[in-house]
């Protein structure tokens, strides 16, 4: 029975890792959105948030670690990075490789995670992972025939609210939209979209769907007002309706639900958590060439970008406030 648990631990690791599960915050974040900072970039007309343009530039990880750093280290690390943008090695940074770069260091954390559960998940490094395997390492273990791991499978687990049946079938499913070429097998290109689904126009469908049926507890096919607030917010008794809580049902009222029947279809769903398109990392590249460009030939050079570090990149020198509450660690 020891060794059963400890089984089920496992896999119910395996599991919590293989789908990817909303926030935890309160108030999930389910709006898929390609911004490129929790931070607005423009609070308003004459403030221009410098954390923004860092944390596009870098990464929030990244940006981070700069604001420790002194003037002339900031400079340094910056130099290397320049180098690194500049692909064609012209000497000149243009705004399509400033682009590009962004939307690295946006997507970083996505590669480094299906790298990760690719290994994981294909120790030997195969091209292809079958559903088979999968479905053998992730789910194997409801194949046991001992009624207590039968039970198991069918129990809620408390933080998705899926069985380990449903969300073998869950991933059953993704895994047939994410495999393009329908043979059973997913690339790791494919396993992407698996993964992170919200990195794939072709997953786009399905996460609507997978939305639809994570809050719509009632399983009627539409989404009422509060099964809206309970996917985000559920109230401890006695405590009174936070004003944020408030503002979201004004939300679903005047927008969200469009036509006004009092539920968001899936329509309303998609339009919902899938908003236009709109290339952030472009605006960004123009924003910060336009910003750094001090002769104006529409390109970066070394010098013109080490000048503007602050606009690039923090350091203890543009976050002064916030350097002096700090304690130095090094
Ligand atoms: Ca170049
Ligand atoms: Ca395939
Ligand atoms: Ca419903
Ligand atoms: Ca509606």
């Amino acid at each position: 029975m020891l060794r059963l648990t400890l089984t089920l631990s496992i896999l119910a690791f395996v599991v919590a890792t293989a789908i990817p599960k909303p926030d935890e915050k309160e108030g999930k974040d389910r709006v898929i959105d390609n911004n490129l900072s929790h931070k607005e970039h423009f609070p308003n007309e004459e403030a221009h948030d410098v954390e923004y343009d860092h944390e596009a530039f870098l990464g929030p990880d990244e940006a981070k670690t700069f604001d420790q750093l002194s003037p002339e280290e900031s400079k340094r690390r910056l130099g290397l990075i320049y180098d690194k943008i500049d692909k064609d090695g012209d000497g000149f940074v243009s705004s399509e490789e400033l682009r590009s770069w962004i939307t690295y260091t946006q997507k970083r954390y996505v590669i480094d995670d299906v790298e990760r559960q690719w290994r994981a998940h294909n120790p030997e490094n195969k091209d292809t992972i079958t559903w088979q395997e999968y479905r053998k390492l992730v789910y194997g273990f409801m194949d046991d025939s001992d009624p207590s791991v039968e039970k198991q499978a069918e129990m809620e687990q408390d933080d998705s609210g899926f069985s380990y049946k449903e969300m073998l079938k869950r991933d059953r499913r993704r895994w047939s939209v994410a495999d393009q070429d329908q043979d059973e097998a997913l690339t790791k290109d494919e396993f992407t979209g698996f993964i992170h689904p919200e990195e794939a126009g072709h997953m786009r469908e399905l996460i609507v769907i997978e939305t639809m049926e994570d809050i719509d507890k009632d399983k009627d096919g539409k989404v009422s007002i509060d099964e809206y607030i309970g996917d985000m917010y559920r109230s401890s008794p006695g405590e009174e309706e936070p004003e944020w809580v408030k503002s979201e049902k004004d939300q679903f009222v005047r927008f969200r639900d469009k036509d006004g029947d009092g539920f968001m279809d899936k329509e309303e769903v998609k339009s919902w958590i899938i908003p236009p398109e709109f290339d952030h990392a472009e605006a960004e590249a123009r924003h910060l060439v336009h910003e750094g460009d001090a002769d104006k030939d529409g390109k970066l050079t070394k010098n013109e970008v080490l000048d503007k570090y602050d606009l690039f990149v923090g350091s203890q020198a543009t976050d002064f406030g916030e350097a002096l509450n700090r304690h130095d660690e090094f």
